[in-house]
């Protein structure tokens, strides 16, 4: 039996969505096309949809669109001031001959530039491929190369690490810095920003046009491409009204660097479609950082990620008491499995509960989560968005009955859903092989009710003595322990037991190695979960591998532990 968690009252207001389960038995996007000027004009692109829709209206033009501080800068701008600066930039772009279709990166810190360009290329159709500051030149030249990108926008820092003369496709490099000597292939964006005209006339697209592509690792081979379109808006949009709960007079945060794609369907796309202000922070995180991100802007709306959240928690419940977070109302989490250990700390911390959301870069929008009006049961990542089909399917293709784990399928044809894998159509195909269903690759199961419960990725499902294990569940139950900081599990091949549990451990400040430790640890599991799930060995580490996102990187445990090559750590976290 899992714990349910009734609704804690809404904080100021009403939730957008009062009852899930009636809203999904007759919810059809076509009705959320209703909340677009396109639907009346016929005329597409989610830029204006995001800002100058709002610019064009007297009671929205000067409320503020962005907040943006770092440690030298703190800025605000509106959305009538985000249209002038987008406009700027699409001209900027498309004097240097940029043109619908065209695939422009943007390579840079978090900076308000940042968002000009990306809105500015969008602006004029052209396709956005953001990528991760602290990518080396490898990763870079991958994926410009693989998506035979015309432009790049960079900073003087980075752009040692764009291989220009190794990249026929790439024409023109912007940078954004002061001083940047031009030479036809190097533009200064900076001065040509300050010159260019206010006036743009926007790139009406189609709905199935290219808007942004995000590259991202699979179990196998290179990062790959996945493209999304204007349509998706659709999706980012009502799962920000829904899911997030954003409505007018709202401070929204999302924590992810643009980077990645919760840093832009979220970061980017959902709060401007629904005209809130949105709050970007540049920098590294640091408890009292984020904290006072969170006082000073009065955020209400915060959406991050679990390490995070554990961050936070391995920092102390001191910390956050100087701080005052009283406009704070809902919280959300996403990227890797929230353990109910962190969503209990949330409700005894902050007093509100952290909601759990499950999707990936190539759902492009949230899919399953708890909506704050639904009883939550910790370690669950909730319910289908309505409109959204899920099952979990055998490796035939076959649906399963509840409580049964197996392939965690979305029924295809959602707004956001990925529509190519740029030059890999066989890729593409890998994910629909069973007619109709999209499979994710992460592993779970349905329970009576209708709950997903995460297990794992489909390679990570540990089989010992016949038993499944997820490590998930064992991960969880690790970080209850009060000595453990983060834990990644993983199966050790063993000639008896098929597999046995392995586990790989930091500890929490103050805490020293020792084998006493070790054995509390284990029998914390066992008396916790199970005996079959307790770790049979356990490794301490100071650090445990990451990926960029936050997620620990099972498969770099499972090559440490076999003594292989760790394979490609271009998204891994390793400063
Ligand atoms: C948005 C994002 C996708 C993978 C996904 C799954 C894991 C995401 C999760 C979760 C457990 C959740 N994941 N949300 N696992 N609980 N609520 O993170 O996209 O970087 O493509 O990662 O992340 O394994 O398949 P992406």
């Amino acid at each position: 039996m899992s714990i349910e968690l009734q609704p804690l009252p809404p904080k100021g207001g009403d939730y957008n969505l009062e009852n899930y389960e009636e809203t999904a038995k007759h919810f059809d996007w076509s009705e959320v096309e209703k909340a677009f000027t396109f639907h009346k004009t016929g005329k597409v692109n989610l830029a204006y949809e995001a800002i100058d829709r709002f610019a064009e209206d007297e009671n929205k033009k000067d409320q503020i669109a962005l907040y943006y501080s770092d440690a030298s800068r703190d800025e605000s701008y509106t959305f009538a001031e985000m249209k002038k600066m987008s406009d700027k930039s699409a001209n900027v772009l498309k004097e240097a001959g940029i043109e619908k279709g065209d695939r422009v990166f943007i390579f840079m810190p978090r900076s308000p530039e940042l968002y000009f360009a990306a809105l500015g290329a969008i602006k004029i159709g052209a396709i956005i491929g953001p990528l991760f500051e602290a990518f080396m030149e490898g990763a870079v030249k991958d994926r410009l190369e693989n998506s035979e990108a015309k432009a790049i926008v960079t900073t003087p820092a980075l752009l040692e690490r764009v291989p220009v003369s190794d990249l026929p496709a790439l024409e023109k490099v912007f940078i954004q810095g002061d001083d940047v000597k031009e030479d036809g292939v190097y533009l200064d964006f900076q001065s040509r920003l300050e010159q260019a005209s206010e006036t743009h006339d926007i790139t009406w697209v189609d709905r199935e046009d290219g808007l942004i592509l995000h590259y991202t690792s699979g179990s196998t081979g290179m990062p790959k491409g996945v493209l999304h379109v204007h349509g998706a808006m659709l999706q980012h949009y009502q799962t920000g009204k829904w899911a997030l709960d954003l409505k007018e007079g709202d401070v929204y945060w999302c924590t992810a660097d643009p980077g990645w794609v919760t840093g832009t369907s979220y970061g980017i796309f959902a709060p401007w479609l629904n005209g809130v202000t949105n709050v970007v922070r540049g920098g590294r995180f640091s408890p009292e950082d984020w904290y006072a991100t969170l006082e000073k802007y009065k955020v209400s709306v915060w959406y991050s990620a679990p390490t995070a959240f554990r961050m936070l928690a391995s920092a102390g419940d001191e910390v956050v008491k100087n701080y005052d977070l009283s406009n704070l109302r809902h919280i959300l989490s996403v990227g890797e499995p929230l353990n109910p250990e962190v969503v209990r700390w949330g409700e005894q911390v902050y007093g509100l509960r952290i909601h759990d959301s499950w999707w990936m870069t190539e759902t492009g929008a949230i899919m399953i989560t708890n909506f704050p009006t639904m009883t939550v049961k910790p370690g669950s990542m909730g319910k289908p968005f309505p409109g959204i089909t899920a099952a979990i399917l055998d490796d035939q293709g076959n649906e399963l009955p509840p409580n049964r784990m197996g392939n965690l399928a979305l029924r295809e044809g959602w707004p956001s859903m990925m529509r190519s894998i740029w030059n890999n159509e066989e890729k593409y195909k890998g994910y629909f092989e069973f007619p109709g269903w999209y499979v994710s690759g992460d592993s779970a199961y349905k329970d009576e009710d209708g709950y997903y419960w995460f297990q794992g990725r489909v390679d990570d499902v540990i089989m010992t003595s016949g038993e499944r294990v997820g490590p998930f569940e064992v991960e969880s139950k690790l970080v209850e322990h009060p000595a453990v900081g983060e834990a990644g599990v993983i199966g050790k091949p063993d000639p008896v037991r098929g597999e046995i549990i392995k586990a790989f451990v930091s500890l929490r400040e103050g805490y020293e190695v020792s084998d006493e430790l070790k054995e509390d640890i284990r029998v914390f599991v066992k008396n916790g979960l199970a005996a079959h799930a307790a770790p049979r060995e356990i490794d301490f580490r100071d650090k445990l591998p990451k990926t960029r996102s936050g997620k620990i990187m099972r498969r770099v445990l499972k090559a440490w532990e076999l003594d292989l090559p760790t394979g490609d750590l271009s998204t891994m976290d390793d400063d």
